[in-house]
């Protein structure tokens, strides 16, 4: 374990002890404690994958009410990739909560969201004139987006992908694929969406060319260019299984919807701001989407999202068809702002990079001593392995399962994903120190040589 000493704190942020330390076995006594009490208070369907107490966060470290301090490879599912308890964003929250929390921005305009609009209208993909919707949640980024793309297009269709996930509201429940435990008894669900086949090059072996071919003929045999409103997809999927495309497949898709009249939803909201070592992930095939859904990471932790996209498609609905009570809440924003400070000045495009150098490097010589690693995938701090039956090459979700209660139960924090659930995903906080990082994947991959 790291020996590092910082100054001992009872606050969060990039000020705690940077090291893996466990002082229990996990969970320790306040975390059962916790648990116990959720079991009584909370319903069991919203579960709880890492069963601890959170007191404090910052850095790559997550501290629970029993003193453990965990390596953080999750980052919360991809949202404090500044770092959790930003000084920052702390700040400006601590300033803005001090002047005002709330007006509704639909019956009175405050800076906070202009600003965000106009910061997302610029580091967007693109140069052209857009315009931007805040909302608070990446799913309710997507609903309105859908919205935005059936009022300008006057069509009603939207195509999504196998692997899709776009969140848990009733529309987003029909453009997510996954049935288990997402959809599972919720429906029904809502109409006019079709799902095509994905580019996933380690199980399909297509090229980007000939996944595009794939999904567009379907389109246009199953659908109609002339019903279809627009065409969603996450540049690299997340939920999924971080499956990314095959080069080609993302433009390819791209240029069928302009040629189309077809409103290109990218759903950037694991993949944007700085993860994927670009500033959005659209960014490293130059698709320019005419409408990018994001969420997540562009707070440092504050429920928001945004719809940002042309500005002749995002005018398109009436005066009073966008809104929601705390859509663009001012402390969100005030988060927003310093947040993307951070993205721009502090560096963190290329701090992704980094640890993608780090990560790959250390899965790619683990694979090459051990085919249940089926493939090695992602981009930025947004990486993965798949794992699998050597033999067969069939998904083994029991092995990923051990894999991350070993790494776990000897501090750290690693997440699963993907349709068969047998993705380790490796998503840490752009803030993880080299040493902290490296000793966290030893781990995960310790866990799986042992497993
Ligand atoms: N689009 C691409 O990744 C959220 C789901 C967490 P919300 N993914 C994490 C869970 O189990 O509920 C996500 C995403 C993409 C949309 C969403 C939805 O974002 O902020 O969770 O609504």
């Amino acid at each position: 374990m790291s020996s590092t000493v910082v100054h001992p704190t009872t606050t969060g942020g990039p000020g705690l002890p940077q090291e893996r330390r466990l002082v229990t076995p996990v969970p320790g006594p306040r975390s059962t404690e916790l648990l116990a009490r959720k079991a009584a208070a909370v319903p069991s369907g919203v579960g709880v994958a890492v069963p601890i107490a959170v007191v404090a966060a910052g850095g790559g470290v997550v501290v629970d009410a029993d003193g453990n301090s965990l390596i953080d490879l999750g980052s919360g599912i991809a949202v404090t990739s500044v770092g959790n308890a930003h000084p920052g964003v702390v700040a400006a929250v601590t300033a803005q909560a001090a002047a005002f929390t709330h007006t509704c921005f639909t019956i009175a305009a405050y800076d906070g969201y202009v600003a965000v609009a106009e910061a997302l209208n610029r580091l967007t993909p693109g140069d052209h004139d857009k315009r931007t919707a805040l909302f608070n949640s990446g799913a309710e980024a997507v609903e309105n987006a859908v919205k935005v793309a059936r009022s300008h297009t006057g069509r009603q269709a939207v195509v999504v992908f196998d692997h899709a996930y776009h969140g848990r509201t009733n529309l987003t429940l029909a453009l997510t694929a996954k049935n288990q435990p997402y959809k599972s008894g919720f429906g029904p669900f809502a109409p006019e969406v079709y799902r095509v086949p994905m580019s996933y090059p380690f199980r399909d072996g297509l090229s980007g060319a000939e996944a595009a071919k794939r999904a567009i003929t379907q389109i246009e045999k199953q659908v109609g260019a002339e019903n279809t409103a627009a065409v969603l997809i996450e540049p690299i999927q997340g939920e999924g299984g971080f499956v990314v495309p095959a080069p080609g497949f993302l433009p390819a898709i791209a240029a069928w919807a302009r040629a189309n009249d077809v409103v290109f939803i990218a759903d950037e909201v694991q993949t944007g701001f700085a993860r994927t070592g670009a500033m959005f992930a659209s960014d490293h095939e130059g698709v320019v989407p005419d409408i990018v859904t994001t969420a997540k990471g562009i707070a440092g932790g504050l429920p928001l999202s945004a719809v940002t996209g042309r500005a002749e498609i995002m005018d398109a609905p009436q005066v009073g068809g966008l809104g929601g009570t705390y859509a663009g809440n001012p402390l969100a924003c005030a988060a927003a702002l310093a947040a993307i400070d951070a993205f721009e000045h502090d560096g963190l495009v290329e701090r992704a990079r980094a640890i993608e150098t780090i990560v790959l490097d250390a899965l790619r010589l683990a694979q090459q001593e051990d085919p249940r690693i089926g493939d090695v995938r992602g981009r930025g701090a947004m990486l993965a392995m798949e794992l699998v039956d050597p033999v067969t090459g069939d998904p083994d979700p029991a092995l990923t399962g051990r894999v991350v209660r070993y790494a776990f139960e000897h501090g750290v924090i690693a997440l699963t994903a993907g349709t068969y659930g047998n993705v380790v995903r490796f998503l840490p906080p752009l803030s993880i120190d080299d040493a902290l990082l490296s000793e966290g994947l030893g781990v995960v991959l310790e866990g799986l040589a042992l497993a």
